[in-house]
């Protein structure tokens, strides 16, 4: 099965790091097929505007609605009989993008993502995608990004990396830190690989030890302390399934714990 992948754009060649390393190989692969659409096609006026004042004042610009009607249009139209695809409008306003959510767009068949610059696009863009097809727009995080291409890159990259095939068994995502089942909502600890000793720091002696329970025990200590540190609003949310001597470990290391679950 291919995951097919419309990107509506001004920027195109903003999206060409699709077509390198591991994504580029899922599309010689027959994987991942990602088309790229320069907005200003649909554009009626010589200048090609995709711009406007915004209604109300404040400052900036805000992407006119007929060029994105027709964007959008001709995308669907060109999947023929198919069903619409998923679209996704990045923006600071979105909801937040999760692996979670990752996994659910890697199950579809067809993504389209429609980048936004300025101030946005006309919210009644959206609306009328909505009567079509199901539309998200979607959050990378708390900070503001110039448009909606690096989100695209992130988002496709995400999602492609789950799709059978992509991925060597050297890369598995199986123990990714968000993979339900993988690392439990942990952070992943630190890695080491040879020399043993490298400017004058050791790898950790249970790494090369053999006992591999050891070396599980070990690695979850790490994952415990790391997300404790960097990530306390995750650990919070794992109380439940922290055992005794997961709350050691933390407890030694001189985190609180989050509270169990309290018998009823
Ligand atoms: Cl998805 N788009 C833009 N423009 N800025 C962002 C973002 C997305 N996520 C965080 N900041």
């Amino acid at each position: 099965m291919t995951l097919q992948v419309d990107v509506v754009t001004i920027f195109p060649e903003y999206l060409a790091p699709l077509g390198v390393s591991l994504l580029g190989k899922a599309q010689e692969r027959g994987l991942l097929d990602v088309r790229l659409h320069d907005l200003r096609t649909w554009t009626g006026d010589i200048h090609r505007t995709v711009d406007d004042s915004p209604y109300g004042g404040g400052p900036g610009m805000v992407m006119k609605p007929e060029p994105w009607g027709r964007a959008l249009d001709a995308v669907v139209a060109a999947g023929g009989p198919a069903p619409a695809p998923r679209l996704l409008v990045p923006t600071p306003s979105g909801r937040p993008f999760t692996q979670e959510m990752a996994l659910e767009l890697a199950a579809e068949p067809w993504l389209a993502f429609a980048c936004g610059r300025y101030e946005g696009i006309d919210s009644r863009v959206l609306e009328h995608a909505g009567d079509r097809m199901r539309v998200d727009e979607v959050s990378l995080g708390d900070y503001v990004l110039a448009g909606g291409e690096v989100a695209v890159l992130v988002v496709v990259e995400a999602v492609a990396r789950l799709l059978p095939g992509v991925l060597g068994n050297a890369e598995s995502h199986r123990d990714d830190s968000f993979a339900p089942g993988g690392m439990e909502g942990l952070l992943e600890g630190p890695v080491y690989t040879r020399p043993p000793v490298w400017e004058g720091r050791e790898v950790p002696a249970v790494l090369q030890s053999g006992d591999h329970k050891r070396i599980a025990r070990w690695r979850r200590d790490g994952a415990l302390r790391r997300t404790a540190q960097r990530r306390p609003d995750l650990l919070a949310g794992l109380a439940e399934r922290l055992d005794d001597r997961d709350r050691a470990v933390l407890e030694q290391a001189g985190f609180d714990c989050p509270p169990g679950a309290v018998a009823t």
